[in-house]
Formats: C-alpha cells, sequence, structure tokens
C-alpha cells in the first residue's frame, strides 16, 4: 500500500493528527496493535484544555463533547484542611472540559471511515525502515500474512512503548527522565462526585485527587508506593483511605461504589530530543511523558499535532519543508514547559519517601502561600488551562 502519511497508533495523538491531515485531503493511514475495543477499554486522562477542544471544533467533531462534557472554572488544592479554590475563569478568562479520553477517543475513531481515514487495527510486529532516506516504509504482520506500507512520512504516535522512537538513532538523540518512587492506583465508579470541581490533596499520608467522568460517574487516584498490589486494596480500603486524604468535608460528601475499573500507573516525567529524523516525526506520549498531576499529558499529544499537522500542511500544499524542519524546536518549546508544570505540582502535592518534616513544612508553606497570593494562583491557572500554542 502507497500513502502520504503511515501514522503508527491509534491513540489521541494518531487519531487527531489523521483527521487533521485527511480535513487537508491529505493521505493517511493508521496502524494500530491494539483492537479498537482495547484501546477505548483503558480509562486515561480527564481534563481537556481549550487548545484541544478547540481542535475537535475545527475538526467538526466536537459535538458530544459540548454536550456531554462538563466546562470547569476551577479547581481546589487541599492540604487535607482547608480547600484553596484556583478560579482558572476568572484569572485566565478560560475553562477546562471534563470530558474522558476514552469518549474522545471514541468519537474520533467513529467518524474517521466516513472521512477517508484508513485504520488498521491489530497490525503486528509494526516495524520503520529507511526513516532517513527519501522513501521510508513500514512493514506489520495481520491475518497470518505480512504488509507493507510505503509514504512519504512515518508520523510515530504509538505511545511510550511503541517502536518508533526506537527507530531514530541512538547518535542523534538524547533522552531525559526522571522517575517517582510512587503510583497513582485509580478507581472508576457510578457514584455522582464528591464535588462539582476536581480536587487535589496533598495530606501527611499522600495525595489524592478527586476527579469525575460525569454527573454520576467519579473517578479518584491515590498515591500508593511503587510496586504496590491492587490486591491490597480492596474497594473499601481506597474509599476509607480516600476519606482521610481528602478531609474531614469532602469525605462527607463522598458517594462509595463498586469498582469499574482498578489500576495502579507509575509516574514518570521524560523527554525524548529531537522529535525528528529525517522523515520521522514523534508526536504525544511516544516523544515525552508527564506525571498526571497536571492533566498534561493528553493535551500535550493535542499540541504536538497541531505543530505537525501544520507543518505537514505546509510541506504538501507549498512545498515549504521548514517548517518539518522546525516541527522538534516549536513542539519542544511547549512540551518543557508542561514538563516543568507537572513536575513542579507533582512535588508540592505528593509525599515523596525521604522527605523529612522540614520538607513537609515547606510543601505547607507553599500552598500556604499560593492561598493568600493572586499571582500565585494565576501562575497556577494559566499552566492549567494551557499555554498558547
Ligand atoms: P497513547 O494513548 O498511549 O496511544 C498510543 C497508541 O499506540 C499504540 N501502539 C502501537 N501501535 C502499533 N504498533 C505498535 N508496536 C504499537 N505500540 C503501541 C497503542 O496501542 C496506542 O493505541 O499515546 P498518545 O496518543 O500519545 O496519547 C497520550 C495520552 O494517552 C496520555 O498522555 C494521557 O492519557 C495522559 N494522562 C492525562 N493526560 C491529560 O491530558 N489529562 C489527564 O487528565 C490525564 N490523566 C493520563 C491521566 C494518563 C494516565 N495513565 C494511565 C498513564 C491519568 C492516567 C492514570
Ligand atoms: C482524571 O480525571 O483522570 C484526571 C484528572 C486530572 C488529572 C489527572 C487525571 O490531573
Amino acid at each position: 500500500m502507497k500513502t502520504q502519511i503511515a501514522i503508527v497508533g491509534a491513540g489521541p495523538a494518531g487519531l487527531l493528527l489523521g483527521h487533521l491531515l485527511r480535513a487537508e485531503g491529505i493521505d493517511a493511514v493508521i496502524v494500530e496493535r491494539a483492537s479498537a475495543d482495547y484501546v477505548l477499554g483503558r480509562i486515561r486522562a480527564g481534563v481537556l484544555e481549550r487548545t484541544t477542544t478547540r481542535l475537535l471544533d475545527r475538526l467538526g467533531l466536537g459535538a458530544r463533547m459540548h454536550a456531554e462534557g462538563l466546562p470547569h472554572d476551577g479547581f481546589h488544592l487541599t492540604d487535607g484542611e482547608r480547600l484553596i479554590r484556583i478560579d482558572i475563569a476568572a484569572l485566565t478568562g478560560r475553562q477546562v472540559v471534563v470530558y474522558g479520553q476514552t469518549e474522545l477517543t471514541r468519537d474520533l475513531m467513529e467518524a474517521a471511515p466516513g472521512r477517508g481515514l484508513h485504520i488498521i487495527y491489530e497490525a503486528a510486529d509494526v516495524a520503520l525502515f529507511d526513516v532517513d532516506s527519501d522513501a521510508p516504509y513500514l512493514t506489520y504482520s495481520k491475518g497470518g500474512r505480512s504488509h507493507r506500507i510505503d509514504a512519504a512520512f512515518i508520523c510515530g504516535c504509538d505511545g511510550f512503548h511503541g517502536p518508533s522512537r526506537k527507530a531514530m538513532p541512538a547518535a542523534v538523540a538524547a533522552s531525559f527522565e526522571k522517575l517517582y518512587p510512587f503510583g497513582w492506583l485509580g478507581i472508576l465508579s457510578d457514584v455522582p462526585p464528591c464535588n462539582h470541581e476536581l480536587i487535589y490533596a496533598n495530606h501527611e499520608r499522600g495525595f489524592a485527587l478527586a476527579s469525575m467522568r460525569s454527573a454520576t460517574r467519579s473517578r479518584y487516584y491515590v498515591q500508593v508506593p511503587l510496586n504496590e498490589k491492587l490486591d491490597n486494596w480492596p474497594d473499601d480500603r481506597i474509599w476509607d483511605e480516600l476519606a482521610i486524604r481528602l478531609g474531614p468535608e469532602t469525605a462527607a460528601q463522598m458517594t462509595r461504589g463498586p469498582a469499574l475499573e482498578k489500576s495502579i500507573a507509575p509516574l514518570r516525567s521524560f523527554v525524548f530530543e529531537p522529535m525528528r529524523h529525517g522523515r520521522l516525526m514523534l508526536a504525544g506520549d511516544s516523544a515525552h511523558i508527564v506525571p498526571p498531576t497536571g492533566a498534561k499529558g493528553l493535551n500535550l499529544a493535542a499540541s504536538d499535532v497541531h505543530y505537525l499537522s501544520e507543518a505537514l500542511i505546509r510541506h504538501f500544499r507549498h512545498g515549504d519543508s521548514d517548517a518539518i524542519a522546525g516541527y522538534s524546536k516549536k513542539a519542544l518549546a511547549r512540551i518543557w514547559k508542561s514538563e516543568r508544570f507537572s513536575w513542579q505540582l507533582t512535588r508540592l502535592m505528593h509525599r515523596f519517601p525521604d522527605n523529612d518534616a522540614f520538607d513537609r513544612r515547606m510543601q505547607l508553606a507553599d500552598l500556604d502561600y499560593i492561598a493568600s497570593s493572586v499571582a500565585a494562583q494565576t501562575v497556577i491557572a494559566e499552566n492549567y488551562v494551557g499555554l498558547p500554542l
């Protein structure tokens, strides 16, 4: 098969990129290792910045997000005792929208056939070749046969564990990584949220987050040690721990229910540079990871593909390849600022095993300062709603 752009991975980055290219009449084919149901079964992000919602609107695919998504004017930080509201609407004039990654992914997947975006699911053994030549290609196997796709460019949107980043020669690349000594245990339950806005809590026992997917579906997280076993956390223990960490006022509003999904995700900061080599470009989690504390991962994937689609469109429309050459630098400038924000918020809100009493007092003083300073709240708000493209 021959196409203009071969995309590896049908997560948010690959799907959004495919649609943005198709909207300009550029041919794109996505190869995805998993089945559509498997991709939709992964419970992940929940908070969309305006840069992300605007992309969906531009594609004319925002109807369900506007109907079912929950616009939020603010969120809360707490030290387990008092709530500090960050009024993002008043401080920045913008909102965020709570709309699950699974819903956004479903909207993009369902619209694909009608827009000529070809997605090949269950494509095994994807391998990339000749990415530094004018004729890159990839191969995959499906149905017991091996297949080949020739393309003008290959876009690696295959997440942290995919093959695209590994196809970049080590000699031209550098990676930067920070592993955190804890993970987030997430629980999804069909109970009403405890608050109409998100609450990020720093309790002496560790971090907790109260989030949601809808007026009847809640998403909560608690910080747990790295390598913690899910078996150690029956539902009741999670609810008890949330009640302690979120504080008595919030706990009084919390409805408990059975877990629809429970999982533990490790926390990591990671950046890979550069994001382009020859005719291979990376976007989303394949090039960078942020800890989920700032809700930036999916939104960064969206801003990457915004830059990348613009560069590819300029190449095909105007024969201008400067934009492709400049893609990595442009995307990385925004990525590093989101890395910084996610890292800072993670440090502010979590209990680190080597924290001593002084470190704890520093966190509390930081929260106290934020509570009293509009300037400090503005810094948090403007990062949370998303920096300009
Ligand atoms: P994805 O979503 O990982 O998609 C990559 C796709 O590539 C496929 N793939 C392959 N395909 C073909 N061949 C191979 N060999 C392949 N290997 C992999 C995979 O099957 C998959 O379908 O990456 P993408 O598109 O870059 O999107 C990134 C986001 O998914 C991620 O950044 C966010 O989920 C992060 N994140 C959050 N982001 C936010 O913006 N706001 C949030 O509130 C938020 N909360 C979260 C999060 C991530 C979490 N976890 C579990 C990591 C909460 C959690 C708990
Ligand atoms: C979520 O609802 O899954 C969520 C919300 C905010 C975050 C991370 C995850 O910062």
